[in-house]
């Protein structure tokens, strides 16, 4: 079996992404299958092809995609992908929804069917901060999890989105603990 995990470069100005470094520091291996990474672009429908591209290269079982929520004080595994864009500020390469669909036509929403509960049970129980969190926002995160979601009858693997907050609150090494936690889970 294979597992993709996915990270976001900088934006917005910060100069570094704790979700891709946490996702760094995940083991090359977790109960004997390989873990692959993929670095994404904050950007709006480029980060999910390259996702897309991804997944069909790789065909992986579990893809769990992380991304920062700064303001939050826990890791979040994400519920629900909605089918919309609403951007606050433009993504990194200049571009701004102000509530667009993702797809025209798609559905208005997509839900995970991962165990997000055991792995929030499991995540606190390691004595890292996490609940559920039943929004991932508008902006590239939620693009890409809309994505991910709407792949899975295409490729038969099972999609998550994870934000982590800022590492003020959770160090990249917890997060990084956590993401295995999830993984462990869903494995
Ligand atoms: N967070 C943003 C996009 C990239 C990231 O790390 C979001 O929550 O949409």
């Amino acid at each position: 079996m294979s597992i993709l995990l996915t990270g976001f470069e900088p934006f917005g100005g910060a100069e570094t992404n704790p979700s891709w470094e946490a996702v760094c520091l995940v083991p090359d291996t977790i109960g004997g299958h390989a873990v692959h990474r993929l670095h994404l672009p904050v950007e709006f429908a480029r980060a999910a092809s390259l996702l897309r591209e991804e997944i069909t290269r790789l065909r992986p079982e579990i893809v769990i995609s992380v991304g920062v929520a700064n303001g939050r004080k826990a890791v979040t595994p994400e519920l629900v992908a909605i089918n919309y864009r609403f951007a606050s500020i433009p993504d990194n390469a200049g571009v701004s929804h102000k509530g667009d669909p993702i797809v025209p036509d798609g559905p208005a929403a997509c839900m995970t069917t991962l165990p997000v509960h055991d792995m929030i049970a499991a995540i606190n129980e390691a004595g890292i901060p996490s609940h559920l969190s039943l929004s991932a926002g508008a902006y590239v995160c939620n693009d890409v999890y809309y994505a991910l979601l709407s792949f899975e009858k295409e490729f038969g693997h099972k999609g998550l989105f994870v934000h982590v907050p800022g590492t003020e609150i959770v160090s990249v090494e917890d997060m990084a603990r956590a993401l295995e936690i999830c993984l462990r889970t869903a494995i």
